[in-house]
């Protein structure tokens, strides 16, 4: 731990103080436990895809052995490591995307799982074609439109049906360099046989086989999985809700959702509301149900139902260290295995509930879409059975919360857009135009999108805050999704009073439009929101997207999902920098090919640069010459 570090987060002084004395065992402890880390492994040129290896080639050329046994050399094992993290990743968000599409097709009137949001349902109908969009009745339409996403997964001919919503221009990039994404699992399956070995060596096709599987995900299953969400649950629109720990309330029972799949948090929503369970709860001396979010899990439930933020991925330990969680209950992704034993150092009950991330150590409840709401009733009854095992003289929950205003979904951003410009018109006119206009007058500098993880090898949060806070001041208006949005609402940047922060051009703009000036876009999945947003944009002024004075940002990316959204970002055409660097130095041709040559193809690069301050320096830099060049 860093002084800067403690000095940067007081919530987690005293909690990692607190673990201590407790006997807890944190991140913190593992990653000192690690010592130096591999060389190779950090360079990317080990390779243990085949039983000969594992092999490791040198990162400096003419020291060390130059290839592997079989002759793959370290372009073709960077290539190859790098391209199998973009399957990783967008396997993880299109199988979420998967199972929200199953939730639809149990959609019944009489619920659990219903259609919220028809409108959406008939426009994405509408878009894919369906006949009788307008008319059909609604659940029949819902299951014939979940039907034909679910054979957007693994339809033999064809590309995803979302592509022909981007500009034309960029479609056009897609179709001239071979990228278009076809079925999402075939795209996975043909990446993990080109990287298999004895296939592709060429580093440059496994980057374009690896971009067209991270398109895959952009375009298709987080898209598919925002938008059927949307569909199931409800499109979001602004709402106030809090963050960080001391949302953990003494006095009731504390249920933390973690992971990503709103689908059992949905579920659990409803199975707290339900009144014997809360009787119950009080006949435990609690005074209600307490549900806490954290990662993405938290973000969409937030999102839709202002369910407060405890906090981001570095926190889930930290959640847990409050001795005041009575379960802990995940679905998938972002969940550390260490959870349960941690738990078990306190009263809480670690709940694990997917199949595909069954975490051993503690209680596994399988969650269903057939059984779903009884699986959320058995949980959150668990958990009230659970308050009175509670131990106070472990219990210390910061006394720190941040107001913060969240929801902003595309069609919320318009809104609010709409009701400045258009309050006298009774026909909303729904366009992005207002946005475009203040960005080519100039009132504000340009667009950021700020998304990812936390990671070790940054001060957590902090790299996230800064390039915000330099960005707004800077005049440049921030979207956020994922543990960066988290970061950004811990740090006050999602209120209204955050103006004050800003440049005199933004602060205009979010006086007279009334939102923030880091705007809460959502969970990992709706990344595709901040697509769909700058894709609007440049369908409003007839530009490619890499037109744009826009930037996608990773200031503390972690996950392999971190590197399928950079490639597909940057195949949108929107350069992306990244706080943490990719295991790929070991390759300088590789390296060059994604932070120089790219450009040419897509219009769009890499770009890694680990200081905060530096990077927004390079980002000015970049969106002054987008404007320059639009002439405006
Ligand atoms: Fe070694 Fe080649 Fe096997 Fe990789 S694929 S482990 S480089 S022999
Ligand atoms: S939760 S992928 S740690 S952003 Fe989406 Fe946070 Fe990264 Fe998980």
């Amino acid at each position: 731990m860093s002084n800067e570090y403690l000095k940067f987060d007081e919530t987690a002084e005293a909690l990692l103080a607190k673990a201590q004395r407790d006997g807890a065992e944190t991140m913190w402890d593992r990653r000192a436990a690690q010592k130096t880390q591999c060389g190779f492994g950090e360079a990317g040129v080990c390779c243990r895809i085949c039983a000969m290896g594992p092999c490791r080639v040198s990162p400096v050329p003419g020291k060390g052995a130059e290839r592997g046994i079989c002759g793959a050399n370290a372009d073709t094992i960077v290539a190859r490591n790098f391209a199998r993290m973009v399957a990783g990743g967008c396997s993880a968000h299109s199988d979420h995307a998967r199972d929200i599409v199953h939730a639809m097709h149990h959609a019944k009137p009489e619920g659990p799982f219903k259609i919220r949001d028809e409108k959406k349902l008939r426009v994405v109908a509408a878009e894919w074609g369906v006949e009788g969009a307008d008319t059909k009745e609604t659940y029949a339409l819902a299951h014939e439109l979940s039907n034909m996403a679910l054979e957007e997964f693994g339809k033999p001919f064809g590309t995803q049906r979302f592509l022909k919503r981007a500009q034309v221009d960029r479609q056009k990039v897609w179709a001239r360099e071979n990228v278009e994404p076809r079925a999402i699992d075939m795209e996975v399956t043909t990446l993990m046989h080109s990287t298999h070995i004895g296939c592709a060596s060429d580093y440059e096709s496994l980057f374009r086989r690896g971009m067209r599987t991270g398109l895959a995900d952009g375009w298709g299953g987080s898209m598919i999985g925002t938008e059927f969400s949307d569909i199931l649950y409800g499109t979001p629109s602004a709402k106030a809700s809090e963050s960080n720990l001391g949302v953990i309330d003494a006095e009731q029972v504390n249920i933390l959702i973690h992971g990503h799949d709103p689908n059992l948090a949905e579920m659990l929503v409803l199975a707290a509301q339900n009144p014997e369970i809360l009787e119950l709860a009080k006949s435990k001396g609690a005074k209600g149900i307490n549900l806490v979010g954290m990662c993405c899990t938290g973000n969409e439930m937030t999102m839709r139902h202002g369910v407060k933020i405890a906090g981001n991925f570095y926190q889930q330990e930290m959640c847990i260290i409050t001795g005041a969680i009575e379960a802990a209950v995940v679905d998938v992704q972002c969940i550390f295995p260490a959870l349960p034993a941690l738990a078990k150092t306190y009263h809480t009950r670690f709940i694990s509930t997917s199949p595909k991330a069954k975490i051993s150590g503690d209680l596994y409840i399988e969650f269903a879409e057939s059984t779903g709401l009884e699986n959320a009733t058995e949980i959150v009854k668990l958990a009230v059975e659970n308050f009175p095992n509670r131990d106070a003289s472990k219990v210390e929950i910061p006394d720190f919360k941040m107001p913060t205003v969240v929801g902003y979904s595309v069609e919320a951003v318009i809104d609010h857009l709409d009701k400045v410009v258009n309050s006298q018109l009774e026909d909303k006119l729904g366009t992005v135009k207002p946005l475009t206009d203040v960005i080519y007058a100039g009132v504000i500098r340009g667009a950021a999108g700020v998304v990812g993880c936390n990671n070790p090898k940054q001060v957590h949060d902090l790299a996230h805050i800064k390039v915000m806070e330099e960005l707004i001041k800077r005049d440049v208006i921030c979207v956020a999704t994922g543990c960066a949005a988290q970061a950004a609402a811990k740090a006050g940047l999602l209120t209204l009073e955050a103006k004050e922060k800003c440049g005199r051009g933004l602060l205009e703009v979010c006086e007279r439009v009334n939102i923030p000036p880091v705007l809460h876009m959502g969970s990992c999945v709706d990344i595709s929101r901040i697509l769909q947003i700058v894709n609007l944009c440049a369908i409003e002024r007839d530009v490619d997207i890499c037109d744009l004075p826009v930037v996608g940002i990773a200031p503390e990316w972690m996950s392999e999902k971190a590197v399928s959204i950079a490639n597909y970002v940057v195949g949108t055409g929107i350069n992306t920098y990244l706080g943490v660097i990719p295991q790929v130095l070991g390759s300088p041709n590789f390296t060059k090919l994604l932070t120089e040559d790219v450009m040419d193809m897509l219009g769009a690069k890499f770009v890694f640069e680990k200081d905060p301050i530096a990077m927004v320096d390079k980002i000015m830099v970049d969106i002054e010459e987008k404007r320059t060049a639009l002439g405006i």
